[in-house]
């Protein structure tokens, strides 16, 4: 197949490629999209927690982004792991530049094991700048409690949440709401017109190393090939469900889900 669009991640690399850029061309590949990176941070990681932390030069961010969209326009771009307000700025210069509309920020804060992936400042000038750059931010409850200083427990201070951001300039908000002690995991779509909350079984496993990557590039994905943001969110969800359903048990801490859950090889290439 020819891929069905082209999609620019923006994120910081994951050497134990279950979350972070790693997961954003794995999922981009398996559901048939081109992927292009700007690579902001390589972390040295496996499934039982973060080594190390070394951010790019902002100025080399801002280089891969343009010289890359420069040649091949990408349809869609995926933010990920943005360390520094340093790298936030650079990254909204290259937005600048390169006039991209479809944009989806996943406002990564904290590893699973707990290490910060993100400094104190740079969260301030993404609730208050880069927010209303993107078409859609994608917090979980950790995030959203930081972003909009409130606590998180049930399905109305979700929607509260969503409100909130909005109101910091976002145009469409995505609160997933994995995190709360629920039989179901309820995700809460809110834009200026409408609510849809996406509800799915909570599958239990350990192994869910990367959810949030995915999920974001996923919804990346579908938004570059012209579904609605709501409808990717949808479908994105879909995809991260199965991927987290396939249990693949690598490693000895929090596992990786399985991108490859939705891929089916040719006869010839088995
Ligand atoms: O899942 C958040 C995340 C994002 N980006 C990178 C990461 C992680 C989590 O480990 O390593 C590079």
């Amino acid at each position: 197949m020819k891929p069905k669009s082209k999609v620019l991640i923006i994120a910081g690399s994951d050497s134990s490629g279950g979350a972070g850029i790693q997961a954003d061309i794995k999922t981009v590949t398996a559901l048939g999209s081109y992927a292009m990176t700007a690579i902001t941070a390589i972390t040295s990681q496996n499934t039982t927690g973060v080594k190390s932390i070394v951010s790019i030069d902002p100025k080399e961010i801002l280089n891969q982004i343009v010289f890359t969209c420069k040649d091949i326009k990408p349809d869609a771009i995926k933010i990920g792991m943005l360390h520094s307000s340093k790298i936030i700025k650079s990254v909204m210069k290259g937005l600048n530049k390169v006039k991209i509309s479809k944009i989806v920020l996943d406002p990564v804060m904290i590893a699973k094991g707990g290490a910060r992936l993100i400094d104190n400042k740079a969260i301030n000038i993404l609730k208050s700048k880069l927010i209303q750059k993107v078409s859609l931010i994608t917090p979980n409850i950790p995030e959203a409690e930081i972003l909009t200083k409130t606590k998180i427990k049930n399905l109305d201070n979700m929607i509260n949440a969503a409100n909130i951001l909005l109101r910091c300039g976002a145009q469409n908000v995505l609160v997933k709401g994995g995190h709360l002690n629920k039989k179901n995991v309820i995700n809460v779509f809110l834009n200026r017109k409408e609510l849809k909350i996406f509800k799915n079984k909570k599958i239990s496993t350990k192994n869910t190393h990367g959810t949030g990557c995915t999920l974001s590039s996923a919804i990346t994905a579908y938004f570059a090939c012209g579904k609605t943001l709501k409808k990717s969110c949808e479908l994105g969800t879909k995809y991260v469900n199965s991927a987290i359903g396939s249990n693949l048990k690598y490693g000895k801490g929090c596992g990786p889900i399985n991108h490859l859950n939705s891929v089916i090889i040719k006869k010839k290439f088995r």
